[in-house]
């Protein structure tokens, strides 16, 4: 189906194996080993997308495809997967519950960047600052809107605040964002159990 830049802790990587692993294609991405940063690039993920980030993808068709949510679509719309609603109020909350997440996830990487790739003399606290309080603002947001994710029943939009909720696990361990988003916590740990494809698919500590 495709060759893939990918990465086993990329959170936008994980949506596109969680896709694929559902529809049942997983086996039928070729994995293209990546280093992706924003100082030191990977030259090679440029052949793929200009950004030189993961994931991105080139179809069998020879098509290049990214960001995250243009491969998980294509994905979903050759397997007739159903997890993009094509149209009404289905398909918007669907498309602003994957903004949410992925909006969430921008500022954790962008936090991170701060402390993993800036060097110390040049980091700026205001700046992590104000991503960190966009966790929170995307927490408090994704706790409201619990009522409205299913378990059995999904769309890219849970599966992407799953993958966020699973990187500020990994990530972001000290946050302990369950003490404060019961109901967030609730419905992780229901999706989670539901699908094996959340365990097959939990980024490697170290
Ligand atoms: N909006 C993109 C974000 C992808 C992204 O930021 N990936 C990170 C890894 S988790 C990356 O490749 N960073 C390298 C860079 O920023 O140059 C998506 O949804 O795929």
């Amino acid at each position: 189906m495709m060759q893939l830049f990918y990465s086993p802790t990329s959170p936008y990587v994980r949506k596109v194996v969680i896709v694929a692993m559902h529809l049942g294609v997983n086996d039928k991405i070729e994995r293209l080993a990546s280093a992706a940063s924003p100082v030191v690039r990977d030259r090679n993920i440029a052949k793929f997308n200009p950004l030189t980030k993961v994931p991105s993808a080139r179809t069998d068709d020879g098509l290049n495809l990214f960001d995250s949510r243009v491969i998980c679509e294509y994905i979903d719309s050759v397997c007739n997967g159903g997890l993009f609603p094509v149209a009404g109020r289905a398909r918007w909350v669907a498309l602003m519950q994957q903004a949410l997440g992925d909006g969430l996830l921008d500022a954790a990487l962008l936090a991170r960047y701060e402390t993993a790739v800036r060097p110390e003399a040049l980091r700026w606290k205001d700046w992590t600052d104000g991503q960190i309080s966009k966790i929170v603002d995307c927490m408090n947001e994704i706790e409201l809107q619990v009522p409205s994710l299913g378990v059995d029943k999904f769309t890219i939009g849970e599966i992407t605040i799953a993958c966020a909720l699973g990187y500020l696990d990994f990530r972001y361990e000290n946050m302990q964002w369950r003490d404060s988003y019961p109901k967030a916590a609730a419905w992780f740990a229901k999706f989670s159990d539901a699908h094996d494809f959340m365990a097959a698919t939990v980024p490697p500590k170290g």
